[in-house]
């Protein structure tokens, strides 16, 4: 009877302190992964802000004046009170079953997904960190369950030596409990300093107010987009701009400690702070961007007026050496470019830049500074979260991609684009209007033709030019077909008044080329 009561006992913590560390780990895991994701992909962050919005004025009132600013802090000691006893409540039910506890775990997880999803700016994706910490959590239930279960058995058997094998069992489960527990809670205080160094970096870019350029853009002709449902936006809003990059999760930089070095075979080695390039005399250029692994007719293309310092006057400051001819750009992770030093010193608007469409850059594009280049693809260009500058020489070193089977050099092909009618579009009999865009940086597009089936060559209408460095639209009205399929081309003449070549290139090692041929059909 005695040995009875104390088994029960003892039972009941065991599993109520399953049910804990269980729950320490889905949070913990969760609150760890989430620093990948929105930042309301975090249960506890979801949940708290869900609570925060729904308190009640007169609660909140009362919470500032309990608790002042620590009512933050409050909150998430009232969540984390809330949780311990619906974990430990949930502990115990799985001494009587473990499938009900499990769902339970399940049943919760799908609330708190809901609430992850109800928050601004979620997405599915955001899920992630819940589902991967719902399962570890689930397995951790699962394992200690297992070792209560079992040292629980050897109370019960009075055949079991004292002090053995009982005592190790039960040794073992608290082990395993207590580090759950440590792992629990390093996972997420580890998630909750990644967070923070992210949050700065946040914040500072929403508190960040852009200089004025010295020398702004010129306004964009009026023409420049053609009105058409279909064609892309002459200026690519920067949440659609297309984002490529090695970094699995964006680099936070917090730019009071952003520094560029500016060094090698130079005869004046300097760093650059942010606050330097905030009070320096900046440039706007509109410039079109281009990816070399975008496929002929791709998405990998996008237009924006970028805010800058120019990378010729950090270069002249530096004075480089005879013999270099290439300047290395390194990124605070790791990724590097190597770009012509002669491309850096002519006369094109070669930017160090902290302003994407007169905002400072978002993080994911760069921020606080990137490169941006006229004529060269990203790659060996446009180097986001910059912070080296080395001048060396392309025979002394090589870049991220170059010893990836891409080309060390990355001249923009001249390019041109069907938008309008998208791959087998269905259009109705009678006139159809087809546009599209062409890009040429550094040279411009003077020419656009297309070709419809297999006839002849015809000049499409070009919209207004805004620069060189920018890509162009155009359109072209045709009286329309017999119904049945169809297909339209597009090549390009660029500003020299060259041809665009038909020869069809994969995009490695040094960018995709062939005109674009769309099939669509009239009905
Ligand atoms: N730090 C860093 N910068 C980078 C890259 C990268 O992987 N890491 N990718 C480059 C490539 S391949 C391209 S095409 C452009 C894309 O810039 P975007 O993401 O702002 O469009 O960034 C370039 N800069
Ligand atoms: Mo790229």
């Amino acid at each position: 009877m005695k040995i009875k009561s104390f088994s029960r006992r003892q039972g009941l913590f065991d599993f109520g302190l399953a049910g804990v560390s269980s729950a320490a780990v889905l949070f913990g895991v969760a609150h760890l992964v989430s620093v990948f994701f929105a930042t309301a992909s975090a249960p506890l962050v979801a949940m708290g802000s869900i609570f925060i919005d729904m308190t009640p004025p007169w609660l909140k009132d009362l919470a500032i004046s309990l608790f002042g600013t620590n009512d933050k802090l409050a909150l998430f000691i009232s969540m984390g009170i809330v949780v311990f006893l619906v974990s430990v409540s949930i502990g115990l039910l799985a001494k009587k079953s473990r499938v009900l506890a499990s769902g339970c775990i399940i049943l919760l997880a799908i609330v708190i997904g809901a609430a992850i999803l109800s928050r601004p700016a979620t997405s599915f994706a955001d899920l992630t960190p819940l589902t991967i910490g719902t399962f570890t959590g689930l397995l951790t239930l699962r394992w200690l369950c297992t070792w209560a279960e079992k040292s629980r058995e050897q109370i019960g058997d009075s055949t079991a030596k004292p002090g053995t094998s009982q005592g190790s069992t039960r040794r073992k489960f608290l082990l395993g409990a207590g580090l759950s527990l440590i792992g629990a809670a390093i996972a997420a205080g580890v998630g909750q300093s990644l967070a923070a160094a992210r949050n700065i970096a946040e914040a500072a870019r929403s508190a960040l107010g852009l200089p004025i350029a010295k020398t702004p853009a010129a306004a964009l002709p009026s023409g420049v987009q053609i009105d058409l449902s279909g064609m892309p936006p002459f200026v690519t809003p920067n949440k659609d701009f297309y984002r490529i990059d090695t970094a699995l999760s964006v680099p936070r930089i917090n730019p009071d400690d952003w520094e560029l070095r500016i060094h090698g075979m130079v005869e004046n080695e300097f760093t650059v702070s942010f606050n330097d390039l905030l009070e320096a005399e900046l440039v706007e250029n509109y410039l079109t961007l281009t990816c070399v692994s975008n496929p002929v007719g791709g998405q990998l293309v996008g237009n924006a007026k970028w805010l800058g310092y120019p990378i010729r006057k950090l270069l002249e400051r530096a004075v480089p050496q005879a013999g270099a001819d290439m300047v290395l750009s390194t990124s605070q992770d790791g990724f590097s470019a190597s770009t012509p030093l002669e491309v850096l010193t002519d006369d094109r608007m070669s930017l160090l830049a902290i302003g994407m469409n007169d905002e400072p850059l978002p993080l994911e594009h760069g921020f606080p500074v990137r490169m941006v280049v006229p004529g060269l693809y990203g790659f060996v260009s446009a180097t986001k979260w910059v912070v080296d500058l080395e001048v060396t020489r392309f025979a002394d070193k090589v870049a991220y991609w170059s010893t990836r089977g891409w080309s060390d050099h990355g001249p923009i092909k001249l390019s041109s684009r069907v938008d309008v009618p998208r791959s087998f579009a269905k259009v109705s009999e009678g006139q159809v209007v087809m546009g599209g865009t062409a890009w040429a940086q550094t040279k411009g597009i003077s020419g656009v033709q297309i070709q419809i089936d297999d006839g002849e060559w015809l000049d499409a209408e070009l919209g207004s030019e805004a620069s060189l460095d920018t890509w162009r639209q155009w359109r072209y009205v045709w009286e329309g077909g017999t119904s049945g399929n169809h297909t339209v081309s597009v090549r390009a003449i660029d500003g020299q008044g060259k041809l665009q070549t038909s020869d069809k290139a994969e995009p490695a090692p040094n960018g995709a080329s062939g005109w674009q041929r769309v099939q669509f059909s009239v009905e």
